[in-house]
């Protein structure tokens, strides 16, 4: 969807050198029009030279899919490709392509002018191309400088053609993505924009970065399009806070945005301070802070991450406090941990980072710091990354790229990311048994979160146990797919009965019966609630639908408060407290059995909807109004039938 920051910049360099420029994204458009949407526009600008960005590496069958069409369309039109996945296959690229006639290999601007301009292609730097002795590399001696990189705009929107659609799409992810500069300082072993992969894909040995003022004058100009932006490039920390002091200079940039920032540091109070100041949320969203520890072990983290980008996971809960500390429920923030890295050679490796990472996200509910996601996703095997360099058979051919694509593809289980990379000491039914455990993990937090973290409190690890012991018994042989037709309250029960068969763990959980049950009639019902009648007829004597009532010795709902109690109250001896659960369409209604038998239950003595109105306020329980709305939803919900 995105398109390279970059790629704005070079639309206005060529402007600037005259050469008529138009960009057109073609993610924007449905797939069923792309053809029809890109022939209109070829017919339209009637280009010469057709720039076809190949950056990210899993955009390559749309890649494939455009330059055929461009040639179908025109065949004397010029293909010239360029970004990271370009860059790096190079040659390869134009021996298996033949619709690309030209590759530029890292900084585009002065290849892409002098070739437009019509140089020859022996005299353009960075230019891979066909001759008649076979495909020639130029050498790769044009990187862009600071004063050249600080002269030209990269948020003149107007060059991409319906660029609302382009607002309207960045505005739904992270905001408008602001161009501070090219490479980076440092090596992360997993990265594809890491110092040595910048050397591998473009040639560059060292970062380069625009000035300041630069940027201050996009920000004047895109204030007019977007007011949500998104930063992520911290080689230096200093030039990013220098950048917000020279904004603060400038009272139009003053909580004029929202913005997302990818740290790729832990966040100071300078920063914090400044940040606050500075910048506000839009939309009614909250701002999100990225922090990227990758992995969760801290030996581990410290072979992965460059050390100037490593901290530990203490120093990551200590900032989460100090960033809470300054902007509280203000911000969110999203922590991010991968798989498959090269650290987690076996199965218990895996084991237990799923466990910590697990563990992580309960204790963060339980210290109430609603504001953090822990994400824990496939890890993009970036071409050019150490990984990449160093576990892909034959990195360097465009058809590796291209059957790991077709391999991810037949994966049996989901995928977040372009992942080709596993580790080769993990066996397939090791993986299989990891990615079932995460998605039954995910599940259970996702639709069943007070089940998750009751278990969390009292079985601690041993519920990572448990799971594992169900996986293995139960679903790893099945020839039924976990992953898109898992029974819920299949293994609700399996839960269940583990619990329950083994002294230990009931007594643990000695109401898991109970909570089974109510998690049980949840699943029927979120599995149910898209078949329910839109308007139901209201009979004028209507009775309880006990399907979807749930009678329950505790407030489970109510977790925060119910996991405080089994922190003071020994789980066995808890004190009952009788509730009862309605599931209506779009939330669960909780009440004391006391207030269901004051309320509700009456209409098991027939008795009529006035009748009942006219008994809660002769009981002084709630208003007309609010008994009016709920028996709207009760009905809605076929709960009165
Ligand atoms: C900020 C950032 C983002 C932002 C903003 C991206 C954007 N719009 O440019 C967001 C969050 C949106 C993003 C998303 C993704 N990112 Co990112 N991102 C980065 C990051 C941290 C900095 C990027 C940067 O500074 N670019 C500036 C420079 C380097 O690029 P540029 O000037 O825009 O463009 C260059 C080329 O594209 C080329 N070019 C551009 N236009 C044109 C036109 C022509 C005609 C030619 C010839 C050349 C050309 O010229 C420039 C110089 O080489 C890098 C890490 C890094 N160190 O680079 C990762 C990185 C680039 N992202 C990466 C990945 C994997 C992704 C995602 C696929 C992640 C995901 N799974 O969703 C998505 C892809 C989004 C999409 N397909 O729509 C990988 C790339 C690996 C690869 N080879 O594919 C990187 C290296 C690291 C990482 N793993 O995050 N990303
Ligand atoms: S992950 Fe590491 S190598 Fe990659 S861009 Fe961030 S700091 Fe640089």
């Amino acid at each position: 969807m995105h398109i390279p920051m970059g790629t704005f910049g070079i639309c206005d360099y060529l402007d600037q050198k005259k050469i008529q420029v138009r960009l057109l994204n073609l993610a924007l458009y449905d797939k069923t029009e792309i053809g029809k949407v890109l022939k209109r526009y070829m017919d339209v600008f009637r280009p010469t030279y057709v720039g076809l960005i190949f950056h990210w590496q899993d955009t390559a069958e749309g890649f494939l899919w455009a330059g055929e069409y461009i040639k179908s369309c025109d065949d004397k039109v010029k293909i010239i490709s360029g970004g990271f996945t370009a860059g790096y296959f190079g040659e390869t690229l134009l021996e298996r392509c033949r619709f690309v006639d030209y590759v530029i290999k890292g900084d585009p601007e002065k290849p892409l002018e002098l070739l437009i301009s019509g140089a020859k292609p022996s005299e353009i730097p960075n230019l891979i191309y066909r001759s008649k002795g076979g495909i020639v590399s130029n050498e790769v001696s044009y990187c862009i400088d600071h004063k050249t990189i600080s002269s030209i705009s990269f948020c003149k929107l107007t060059f991409l053609y319906n660029h609302e659609l382009y607002i309207k799409a960045v505005e739904s992810k992270l905001g408008f993505p602001i161009f501070v500069g090219r490479g980076c300082a440092f090596n992360c072993h997993y990265c594809g924009g890491s110092s040595e992969s910048f050397k591998l894909h473009s040639g560059r040995t060292r970062p380069v970065l625009r000035s300041i003022d630069s940027i201050i004058n996009d920000l004047r100009r895109l204030k007019n399009f977007t007011r949500k932006i998104y930063i992520c490039y911290e080689n230096n920390r200093d030039y990013i806070k220098n950048l917000f002091k020279e904004m603060k200079k400038d009272k139009t940039l003053i909580k004029t945005f929202q913005l997302n920032y990818g740290a790729w540091q832990l966040l100071d109070r300078e920063f914090l301070e400044l940040y606050e100041d500075l910048f506000t949320s839009y939309g009614g969203e909250k701002p999100i802070i990225e922090l990227s520890p990758e992995v969760f072990i801290d030996k581990y983290r410290e072979k992965i991450k460059h050390h100037s980008v490593n901290f530990s996971i203490k120093d990551l809960k200590e900032n989460l406090n100090l960033i809470n500390a300054y902007m509280g429920e203000r911000i969110n923030v999203s922590i991010f941990f991968s798989r498959y890295h090269d650290t987690h050679r076996t199965y218990q490796d895996i084991k237990e980072e799923i466990i910590e990472i697990f563990r992580l996200k309960h204790e963060l509910l339980c210290k109430k710091i609603n504001n953090v996601k822990v994400c824990y996703d496939h890890l993009s095997t970036d071409v050019a990354s150490f990984y990449w360099e160093n576990y892909i058979k034959q990195p360097r051919v465009f058809n590796t790229l291209i059957s790991a694509i077709k391999k991810i593809k037949a994966l049996n289980f989901p995928v977040d990311n372009f992942f080709i990379y596993i580790p080769d000491t993990l066996s397939s039914e090791e993986i299989l048994k990891c990615e079932m455990l995460i998605f039954i993990l995910k599940t259970f937090e996702k639709y069943f979160h007070e089940l998750f973290h009751i278990m969390f409190k009292c079985l601690r690890q041993l519920a990572i146990d448990l799971f594992e012991e169900i996986i293995v018994e139960m679903y790893i042989n099945k020839t039924m797919n976990v992953f898109t037709k898992l029974d819920w309250c299949e293994l609700l029960n399996f839960v269940k009965q583990k619990i329950k068969e083994n002294e230990s763990l009931f007594y643990k959980l000695p109401f898991i019966d109970d909570l089974i049950n109510l998690c049980a009639k949840k699943a029927l019902h979120l599995q149910n609630s898209e078949s329910l009648a839109d308007e139901p007829r209201r009979m004028e004597h209507p009775r309880l639908n006990y399907k979807f009532i749930s009678i329950n010795n505790h407030d489970y709902l109510d977790l925060q408060n119910f996991l405080e109690r089994l922190e003071k109250e020994s789980p066995s001896k808890l004190s009952i407290e009788k509730t009862v659960f309605i599931f209506l369409v779009d939330e669960i209604l909780s009440m004391t059995y006391e207030t269901f038998c004051a309320t509700l239950k009456e209409f098991e003595k027939g008795i009529s909807i006035d009748e009942y109105y006219e008994l809660m306020k002769k009981r002084h329980i709630f208003n007309l109004s609010y008994h009016e709305a709920l028996v709207k939803k009760l009905f809605k919900s076929g709960m009165l039938y």
